[in-house]
């Protein structure tokens, strides 16, 4: 599961970066700060409780388990995660994310800095453009202060950005995919098209459904070979939705007028996407601050609260400054970020959460770990397919798997619900 932050220079994609990651990157008030891609892993909580509230409840009314006290730093958890947390059966599921150098106008023509970094987001499962809400920065990324460029605008750019490279994919085997439509009709343009853009991710189904929108759009067509350069445009505009879906992160909405986003949600929402306003300077103070120890900030929380170490060795200006972030936070409902790459990954991706496990009783792995891991997939996965995202090996040797809370066998076939704990039994 991998997200890809894009948009022009200089509107907080490194910022975003390095507030959902937790990891240092460079960020500065100038286009291009970031060259070469920013590659890290983020946690999101999961929707559902984490299966060891259940396991807690079992062991309680077992009597072989105390309940939790109320000074517990896990809030009763009790599973053991190799990598995220869990805190109050909030459980964390790991997100790829990468971040890239700015676009800029005429990138697809080697602009800026040309757009060989959208190899870097061909792999990308969504893309999340992040706009300058407040237009304090032109469309190349300089600071020119408020009314700068209109988010309206930065979106339209992106967009047509990304439908440009795709139309110079189609173009450079142009000849070579008409004489294949000769021969072959429709399937033959499919083959073609998705032929040429798996490299950037594109699969049959989503040539399909473009096509299909494609015709619906346009309805005196005539055959391929006679299609020039404005309809092939047009194509590469239908793929480009199908391929890069983009969402929106609305940022510096702590210094935008309210409501600056507002004309770019209803676009954005009018093609399936998501808009949401963000401020990622907030959310990168506050997981600082947290990280310090001086507030608790879980991930996605509208507000925050400080520790016994904040109220002790705060000084004044850090006070007013965290005064003036949970005012911040109050107007914005929270700052957005974890909402929107959450909702990215519910909504959009249809991602459910299941915890593979190697003991189906305890609901451990070898080593005695309990639920170890909380992995993602897509809704509709099935038992070998929960196998292969563990490993190959565990899909290639599948021979059943075992429904860890009713204790049945089940089938390669079945498919897994959210917040299922499967073991899976394979041939080793
Ligand atoms: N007010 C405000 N400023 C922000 C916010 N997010 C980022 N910034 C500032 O915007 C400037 C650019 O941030 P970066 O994260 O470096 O932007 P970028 O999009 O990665 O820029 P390039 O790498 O140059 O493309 C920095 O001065 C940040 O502090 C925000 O939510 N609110
Ligand atoms: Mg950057």
């Amino acid at each position: 599961m991998r997200i890809g932050l894009v948009g022009k220079p200089n509107v907080g994609k490194s910022t975003t970066f390095a507030a959902l990651t937790e990891s240092a990157v460079e960020i500065a008030n100038y286009p291009f700060t970031t060259i070469d891609p920013n590659v890290g892993v983020t946690f999101l909580p999961a929707d559902a409780d984490c299966p060891c509230r259940n396991l807690r409840d079992k062991r309680e009314a077992d009597g072989r388990l105390e309940s939790a006290t109320d000074d517990d730093p896990r809030a009763g958890s009790l599973c053991e995660p190799r990598t995220g947390t869990c805190i109050g059966y909030c459980r964390t599921v790991p997100v790829t994310l990468v971040d890239v150098a700015g676009l800029v106008p005429g990138a697809h023509d080697g602009k800026g800095r040309g757009n060989q970094f959208l190899n870097d987001l061909a792999q990308c499962d969504a893309l999340i453009q992040v706009v300058d809400a407040s237009g304090g920065t032109d469309i190349e990324g300089n600071p020119l202060g408020p009314g700068s460029c209109n988010p309206i605008d930065e979106h339209a750019f992106l967009v047509d950005e990304l439908a440009m490279w795709i139309h110079g994919i189609l173009d450079s085997g142009w000849s070579r995919g008409v004489r294949r439509v000769q021969a072959e009709g429709e399937r033959g343009l499919v083959e073609f098209i998705t032929g040429q853009l798996t490299g950037i991710g594109g699969t049959d189904s989503m040539v399909l459904s473009a096509i299909s929108a494609f015709k619906a759009e346009n309805s005196d067509l005539g055959v391929p070979w006679d299609w020039d350069d404005s309809i092939r445009a047009s194509l590469a505009h239908h793929l480009r939705r199908a391929i890069f879906p983009l969402c929106v992160a609305a940022n510096k909405a702590d210094v935008a007028e309210p409501g600056a986003w507002d004309a770019l949600a209803s676009k954005v929402e009018s093609e399936g996407g998501i808009l949401l306003p963000t401020s990622a300077d907030s959310e990168l103070a506050l997981r600082r601050a947290a990280k310090a120890g001086f507030i608790d900030y879980p991930p996605g929380a509208k507000n925050f609260s400080l520790t016994e170490s904040g109220q002790s060795n705060l000084n004044d200006a850090q006070r007013k400054g965290l005064d003036a972030l949970s005012e911040r936070l109050d107007r914005l409902g929270g700052t957005g970020l974890v909402d929107l790459v959450s909702r990215i990954v519910r909504e959009r991706l249809d991602r459910i959460v299941a915890y593979p496990v190697q003991d189906e009783g305890h609901w451990t792995d070898g080593d005695g770990r309990v639920l170890p891991d909380a992995l993602l997939v897509q809704r509709g996965t099935n038992a070998k397919g929960l196998a292969y995202a563990v490993h190959s090996d565990l899909g290639d040797g599948f021979i059943r798997a075992v429904d860890g809370r009713t204790g049945r066998v089940i089938g390669a076939d079945h498919e897994l619900n959210d917040n299922d704990v499967i073991k899976i039994v394979a041939k080793s």
